[in-house]
C-alpha cells in the first residue's frame, strides 16, 4: 500500500518532524504484514505536528487543540475492531489537553498516542509549553521560562498508562520499532518523542550528545526511576503492562442489530 499522499511537505527543512513521518510510514509498511491498514484511523492535533496524517494515506480526523486522546476514545469505543493511532504535539497534549491525556492513559484506551514534543507551540512560533526547558527564551519567555519543564513519561506512569516509551526523531530506525510495539500493545500506548523544531527550539546538539538506549526494564519503580534520570536522556520503551481495557471493561458490542435496522429505515 503506497503510504505517501500528493501533498507538498511544508515542515521546516531540517525539522524533526519528518523523522517521525519516516518511522511512522516504516512501522505502518512493516505492520501491513500482519494487520489491515485500513482499518487504521490517524487523528491528528492542531501545530505542526497535525499536518502528518495530511502525508499519508491512511484514514484520518484532523481535531482541534488538545483533544487527540478523546478522540481516541471516541473512535475506539464505537468501533473496538478499528486501531487508533493519534498524533498530538507537546502544547497539544501536554497543555491544552493534559486532562484528556491522563484519563485516556487511566482509562487504558486501546490506543496509542505519538507526541510530538518539541518543547515549544511551534505553529504559533515559539511560545514555552509544559516540557520547554527552564530558561528557554520564546516569544512569551523573553526573560527566560522561569519554570521546570513537566516530565511526560513519569506523568504517563502515574496515570496508568499500560505502555510507555520515549523515542528520538534523530533515530528513526529505533523509533519505528518503538511505534510498531506500541500499536500492537493491546492499551494506552504513549509514545513521547523528542523532535527539535530548528526555527524556534533547536534541540539537535543536545540530544546528539545526551541520548541514549535504554534495555527494558522490569519493573515499574525501575521505570518510574529511570524517568527521572539526569543529565543523560533514556530513549526506548519504558515500561508495559497487560491489563484490561476500557473497551473491555465497559463490553462495548459491535450493535449490528440496531444498524441494520436503522440503515432500513433510511431506504
Ligand atoms: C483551543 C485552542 N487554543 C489555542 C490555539 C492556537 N494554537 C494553534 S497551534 C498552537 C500551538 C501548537 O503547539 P504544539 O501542540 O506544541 O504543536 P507544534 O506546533 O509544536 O507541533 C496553538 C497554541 C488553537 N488553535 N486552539
Ligand atoms: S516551526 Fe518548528 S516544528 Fe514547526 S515545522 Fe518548523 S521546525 Fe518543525
Ligand atoms: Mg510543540
Amino acid at each position: 500500500m503506497k503510504l505517501a499522499t500528493r501533498a507538498k511537505i511544508v515542515w521546516c527543512p531540517g525539522c524533526g518532524n519528518f523523522g517521525i513521518l519516516k518511522a511512522f510510514k516504516d512501522a505502518a509498511a512493516e505492520l501491513a504484514e500482519v494487520m489491515d491498514l485500513k482499518k487504521m484511523v490517524l487523528v491528528s492535533g492542531v501545530g505542526c505536528h497535525g499536518k502528518i496524517a495530511d502525508y499519508l494515506t491512511l484514514s484520518s480526523f484532523h481535531t482541534i487543540h488538545g483533544r487527540v486522546p478523546a478522540m481516541l476514545a471516541g473512535i475506539k469505543l464505537a468501533n473496538p475492531k478499528l486501531t487508533v493511532v493519534g498524533f498530538a504535539g507537546d502544547g497539544d497534549a501536554y497543555n491544552e489537553g493534559l486532562v484528556h491525556l491522563i484519563h485516556a492513559a487511566k482509562k487504558n484506551i486501546d490506543a496509542t498516542l505519538i507526541v510530538h514534543n518539541n518543547a515549544v507551540y511551534g505553529l504559533t512560533t515559539g511560545q514555552a509549553t509544559a516540557t520547554s526547558a527552564k530558561g528557554f527564551r520564546g516569544r512569551s519567555t523573553p526573560e527566560g521560562n522561569p519554570e521546570e519543564p513537566l516530565n511526560p513519561v513519569a506523568l504517563m506512569l502515574a496515570s496508568g498508562a499500560s505502555f510507555v516509551a520515549r523515542g528520538y526523531a534523530g533515530d528513526a530506525k529505533h523509533l519505528k520499532e518503538i511505534i510498531k510495539e506500541a500499536i500492537l500493545h493491546r492499551g494506552f500506548a504513549f509514545v513521547d518523542v523528542l523532535q527539535p523544531c530548528v526555527t524556534f527550539n533547536n534541540t539537535w546538539k543536545l540530544y546528539r550528545e545526551k541520548v541514549y538506549k535504554l534495555e527494558e526494564p522490569a519493573s515499574f519503580d525501575e521505570a518510574l526511576q529511570l524517568a527521572y534520570t539526569q543529565d543523560r536522556i533514556p530513549i526506548g520503551i519504558f515500561y508495559r503492562e497487560e491489563r484490561s481495557t476500557y473497551e473491555e471493561l465497559v463490553r462495548v458490542e459491535p450493535r449490528s442489530a440496531d444498524v441494520s435496522a436503522l440503515l432500513e429505515r433510511m431506504k
